[in-house]
């Protein structure tokens, strides 16, 4: 063999020990061959969570220097807060209450008046009353989760209701609609959650101010 053959075969021969080896090494950092799924039961019972939000027209001076604001408010231990990031549990089941304030805005896209991602069958309820989709023209306000496939139309009040409310945060003897849902979180992470109707009056085609400032109409949740 000549001395260039013997260079070629040790060339050959090094490169396909390496690649072997890096085979080899994927095969470790990959966990080798498809796992097998144990079959198992459902765990009886999962994590629950309560969310009890309100949305209002005027956020007010006591909760923000931006008193004209719309937002969401969270409900800590009984007092309302100007907070929009919150921790739920992982694949937990998250039951929502918002009381909304507001009058309708309406929807620039009809295809969000539907609610989607809960469970009872993406049903939420209105003043009890289940339902799966709104009147677009008639909602304040979307809260969606995108990551977890979560949105729901938000009914307003009427323009002529009695007693409403001007500067939050505003009490249940005050117009306002209840709506409630349920949703599953998924697995622990940070998640945006936003409204998608563009309800900031005064703002540039109504996505300023508000609508894209953390704590009015957007935050995230922290899944744990
Ligand atoms: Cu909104």
């Amino acid at each position: 063999m000549s001395a260039t053959a013997k260079k070629l075969v040790a060339v050959v021969g090094s490169v396909a020990v390496v690649a072997i080896l890096i085979g080899a090494y994927v095969t470790f950092l990959t966990g080798g061959p498809t796992p097998y799924t144990i079959p198992s039961a459902k765990a009886a019972t999962r994590p629950t969570a309560n969310l009890t939000l309100q949305t209002v027209a005027a956020v007010g001076s006591k909760l923000s220097p931006n008193k004209n604001w719309v937002s969401y408010l969270v409900r800590e231990n009984g007092t309302w807060h100007r907070s929009t990031v919150w921790t739920l549990p992982a694949n937990a089941v998250v039951h929502v209450t918002i009381y909304n304030y507001d009058g309708q805005s309406g929807l620039r896209n009809p295809f969000l008046a539907q609610a989607r991602g809960l469970l009872d069958g993406d049903r939420f309820k209105v003043d009890g009353k289940p339902m799966k989709v709104l009147d677009p023209d008639t909602a304040s306000h979307t809260f969606a989760i995108p990551a977890f496939n979560v949105i729901v139309p938000i009914l307003g009040i009427g323009d002529d209701d009695k007693n409403q409310c001007e500067y939050a945060p505003c009490d249940v003897s005050m117009a306002h609609k209840t709506v409630t849902f349920s949703f599953r979180t998924g697995k622990p992470g940070h998640y945006r959650w936003q409204c998608f109707v563009p309800c900031a009056a005064g703002f540039y085609y109504g996505f300023g101010g508000p609508m894209q400032t953390i704590g009015y109409m957007d935050g995230f949740v922290n899944v744990v």
